[in-house]
């Protein structure tokens, strides 16, 4: 018997959207060259429900695709129905309430995993010869990508040479040869720190990735946690039950027990090939590639009729939005708060393709703080872009507490309305920052410094602790008796049932 339930069984996790209507099963023979890719875009784009491809073309039978594993989708009028999912919570879970169940998380104790003897992850197991990356359906995601790419919602797999650490994380994969992947391993990265650690010492790194995991796991893969914090104890605490983990077939390192598809091999300490161009997170592809280091497949174990999830990256909103930047607002938060600021909440505005991340600001404590708008944006500048959480983020924006910053809309107003274009914008050239942002100088990209600025959306009264102008709308300018009188006639003045309700 292996552990259940949506958050530590990605098989379930797929019955259960299937039960609910927020998976379609396509029986259509679909190509796993671009059109996966193109039918999973425009679920993306349509908040349509995540696509299981069950009869690819030119694939084993039994081989599956389940794209936009973490989509927002339109069932039920849950948006955020398929996040919340990963994390075994209800459909209608908000936004607010999803941060704070994991930031909880954080504080509480980890909770190691359960190594078990086996699992289902080991019902095929191929070695030495046998080992064949080409027997998965490895799509093409973009019609200028420069491979194929098998790992874009999977997880790595490495640990320290003295065994201290463990890390989990999410970094993309292309196919490189029948036994080899190619990707990136940046040095700021968990990925990169403990592969830098081995090649230091001239060896090669062990490693697995794990393809179709639990997906509380995946999302904690792709969670910026401090270094030297186990991945594997964070679900732990997160789901309220230890991750079933079984042995790799060589090298000791742990996978969950139930997940679709494990490889297992090692990192080379030298050798790199050319990988990408690949249609990115900020909704940009460009043309070049670059040399990555190669990983060397010696196992692969899988389920019988596996599933591979896939993200095919690109404009906002998919998984680099949905989990990166939902992972991202949680770690973000949870600093703001332990650097005694006076912050209500921390968004990353899925609109904002994970490179802007919204705060709002308890104004009633900002005024009792005495805090000055540089005062504040340097105070919130030093714990964020310090961190390794703010090293992703290249820009902040403060808002007030009025502003429900999970509302684009209303960013857009207080954006418009409140920020001033002289004095509002606080630039922070030294601050170290991911070279992906599309808008650094050729300088900035060598150096990985530059392009990060704190934009004061907040009014000069806010920092007194007021606002002057009231806000203008249905639910600010009427009295109570007036609006529910509205509500409750709605559809007999000829009007249909709104989805939204109105602000
Ligand atoms: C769908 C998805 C794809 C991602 N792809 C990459 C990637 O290719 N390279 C990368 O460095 N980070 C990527 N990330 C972000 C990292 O997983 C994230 O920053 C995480 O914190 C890294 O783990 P670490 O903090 O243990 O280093 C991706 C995240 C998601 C959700
Ligand atoms: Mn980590």
């Amino acid at each position: 018997m292996t552990q259940r339930g949506s958050a530590l069984n990605f098989r379930d996790f797929v019955e259960n959207l299937l039960a609910t209507g927020d998976a379609v099963d396509i029986r259509e023979p679909v190509s796993p060259l671009l059109e996966a890719a193109a039918i999973t875009r425009r679920v993306y784009e349509t908040n349509s429900p995540a696509p299981l491809f069950s009869n690819l073309t030119g694939t084993e039978a039994g081989f599956r695709i389940l794209g936009a594993p973490a989509g927002l989708s339109g069932t039920g009028g849950n948006v955020h129905g398929r996040l919340a999912a990963h994390f075994g919570l209800p459909a209608g879970t908000a936004p607010r309430e999803l941060l704070e169940h994991l930031i909880a998380a954080m504080h509480a104790e980890p909770v190691a995993p359960r190594l078990v003897e086996t699992g289902p992850c080991k019902e095929n197991v191929l070695t030495g010869d046998d080992v064949d990356l080409e027997r998965f359906p490895v799509p093409l995601l973009h019609e200028h990508d420069g491979g194929r790419y098998l790992g874009t919602y999977g997880y790595h797999v490495v640990r320290t040479p003295d065994g201290r650490w463990t890390s989990w994380s999410i970094s993309r994969t292309m196919l490189h040869g029948r036994t080899t992947l190619v990707g990136p391993a940046m040095a700021q990265q968990h990925l990169g720190m403990i592969h830098a650690m081995w090649r230091d010492r001239g060896l090669p790194t062990p490693w697995a990735m794990v393809l179709g995991a639990p997906p509380a796991a995946l999302a904690a893969a792709g969670m910026p946690l401090p270094a030297e914090v186990n991945e594997d104890g964070y679900v732990g605490a997160l789901a309220g039950s230890p991750v079933e983990v079984v042995r790799t077939e060589l090298h000791d390192l742990h996978v969950p027990a139930n997940s679709e598809i494990v490889l297992e091999g090692w990192i080379s300490p030298d050798e790199t090939a050319p990988e990408g161009p690949m249609g990115e997170y900020h909704g940009y592809a460009f043309a070049e590639s670059k040399p990555q280091p190669v990983f060397h497949v010696e196992a692969m174990t899988f389920r019988d009729d596996p599933i591979l999830p896939i993200c095919v990256a690109g404009l906002p909103p998919e998984e680099n939005h949905t989990i990166w930047g939902t992972m991202i607002s949680a770690v973000s938060l949870d600093l703001l708060r332990a650097g005694g600021l006076p912050v209500d909440l921390a968004w990353c505005s899925y609109e904002a393709a994970t490179c802007w991340i919204v705060v709002s600001i308890d104004i009633r404590r900002l005024a009792r703080s005495g805090m000055n708008e540089k005062e504040l944006a340097d105070a919130v500048a030093e714990v964020l872009f310090g961190s390794h959480t703010g090293w992703l983020v290249p820009k902040v924006l403060l808002v007030a507490d009025d502003i429900d910053i999970t509302d684009i809309d209303q960013v857009v107003w207080a954006m418009a309305t409140r920020h001033h274009p002289g004095t509002g914008t606080y630039c922070y050239p030294q601050a170290p920052g991911i070279p992906m942002v599309p808008y650094l100088t050729p300088e900035e990209v060598r150096t990985g410094r530059g392009g990060k600025s704190v934009t004061s959306c907040l009014l000069p009264e806010q920092f007194e602790g007021v606002t002057k102008g009231a806000t203008a709308s249905f639910r600010h300018s009427f009295p109570e008796r007036v609006r529910s009188r509205v509500e409750a006639n709605w559809t007999a003045y000829g009007f249909a049932e709104r989805a939204l309700p109105p602000r």
